[in-house]
């Protein structure tokens, strides 16, 4: 129920609900997320309608890969549908992020009126960004526009001019100023900012042009508001305005297990803007045996024996990561761990098998043991000094970092899975 302001009465402020990072299909270890996507999702509709949001922004990274599953699909659309009958005035703005395919983001927006935005690519006209679609007018609960939202997806880099990312944020500012009249105004985007703290496993490494992270100073400080997405911890950074990442809904990764995942409401008050930081109930715990670090097997096992847990469903039971201090072959290791999990009502992700001379710094050097964990700069690396006794020059990993990229834009045209 719209209640009109009184003449003269202040102009309520727009709110606007800030989440990210959701990864929808997300498998972790063959383990289905779908029982978590659907808490979070009824958790964030009731949150949508108690904080009286006026908008919701979803800053990328909706799905985990760029060739969602059916019902990966089918969650984001039932959602769309379901929130817009429970609050018909809420505006939608879902931008992609680079483990989207922004023409998979883009394609049902045929489809939807002007308040749900998909913003999977950087709408462009010909060469230029098309200012139209990229600013966004957010109305309050009257129904007055009393904010503007630049929506800036994950940008590759045949989005950007030579002058870069700066100058395609440069020119959007200006352009969202033009529109604004002074109103708040709020920036978004999908990429790693510097002084942003990096999950190790579960972000996709990302590079622009050779650059691996933005400064703060990117994003201009008329902006009442900056929000972003690709880091999974929920931050706020240190700059003139609120720069927030809101963080993925639920820990993606072992060592996403101890964020307080949260959405944020930013109130975009005239004056300034208000953050409201919304812890996340997480339905699915997370066990790592031991807390840090790792044990000798057989005190892993006891370990494993002593977990006392209540009986669950199998789709609600605790995720756990095993850490094991290995010093030479271990042929039964993987064995008797299984058989010390087997009347658990866990689900095991993975058993870590660390070295004991690692000990004293196992977090780094736990690193690139396991395949899935090491990035494609990393073996370029390795190799290159393997092979010439040398790190490869800057222009050279530019070069490869290039031709990374170039291969995940063809996981987007569905040529090859897109994994991480
Ligand atoms: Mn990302």
């Amino acid at each position: 129920m719209i209640t009109p302001t009184p003449p003269g009465a202040p102009v309520k402020p727009v709110r606007l609900l800030h989440t990210s990072d959701w990864h929808l299909g997300h498998e972790l270890f063959g383990h289905t997320r779908e029982a978590e996507h659907d808490a979070f999702l009824a958790w964030l509709s009731d949150t949508l309608e108690q904080t009286q949001a006026d908008a919701l922004l979803v800053t990328g990274d909706i799905y985990d890969v760029a060739n969602p599953s059916v019902p990966a699909q089918q969650r984001l659309y039932r959602f769309i549908a379901q929130i817009r009958q429970r609050l018909p005035r809420l505006q939608i703005i879902i931008i992609g992020g680079n483990h989207d395919s922004a023409l998979r983001i883009d394609l049902p927006g045929a489809l939807v009126d002007t308040d749900v935005h998909f913003i999977g690519g950087l709408p462009r006209h010909e060469r230029t960004p098309d200012m139209e679609r990229i600013c966004i007018p957010l109305k309050n609960a009257d129904g007055m526009t009393a904010a503007w939202l630049a929506a800036v997806p994950f940008c590759r880099p045949s989005d950007l001019e030579a002058d870069g990312l700066a100058g395609l944020y440069a020119r959007i500012i200006t352009a969202l100023a033009q529109k604004a009249h002074g109103l708040p105004m709020v920036l978004s985007g999908h990429l790693h900012v510097a002084g942003g703290e990096v999950s190790e496993l579960s972000e996709r490494r990302l590079v622009i042009g050779g650059e691996e992270a933005a400064a703060t100073d990117l994003f201009d400080p008329r902006a009442a508001y900056v929000a972003l997405g690709h880091l999974h911890r929920p931050q706020t950074l240190n700059a003139a305005m609120p720069i927030r990442y809101a963080g993925s809904p639920f820990p993606l990764s072992a060592t996403e297990r101890a964020y307080r995942h949260s959405v944020t409401l930013a109130i975009l008050e005239p004056t300034g803007t208000i953050l409201d930081i919304l812890p996340i109930p997480r339905p699915v715990a997370f066990l790592r045996i031991p807390e840090q670090g790792a044990l000798p097997l057989e005190d892993a096992v006891k370990a494993i024996q002593a977990l006392d847990l209540p009986d669950l469903p199998r789709r609600l039971r605790p995720f756990i990561e095993i850490a094991i201090l290995v010093d030479g072959p271990e042929p039964h290791l993987q064995a008797r761990i299984l058989a010390a999990l087997e009347d658990k009502p866990v689900r095991l992700t993975r058993i870590r098998r660390v070295a004991p001379q690692s000990g004293q710094n196992a977090a780094p050097s736990e690193r690139g043991r396991d395949l899935a964990d090491l990035q494609a700069k990393d073996v370029f690396i390795a190799l290159h000094q393997h092979k010439h006794h040398k790190p490869p020059s800057d222009a050279l990993s530019r070069a490869f970092a290039e031709l990374v990229l170039a291969a995940s834009r063809e996981d987007d045209s569905g040529q090859m899975d897109g994994n991480n």
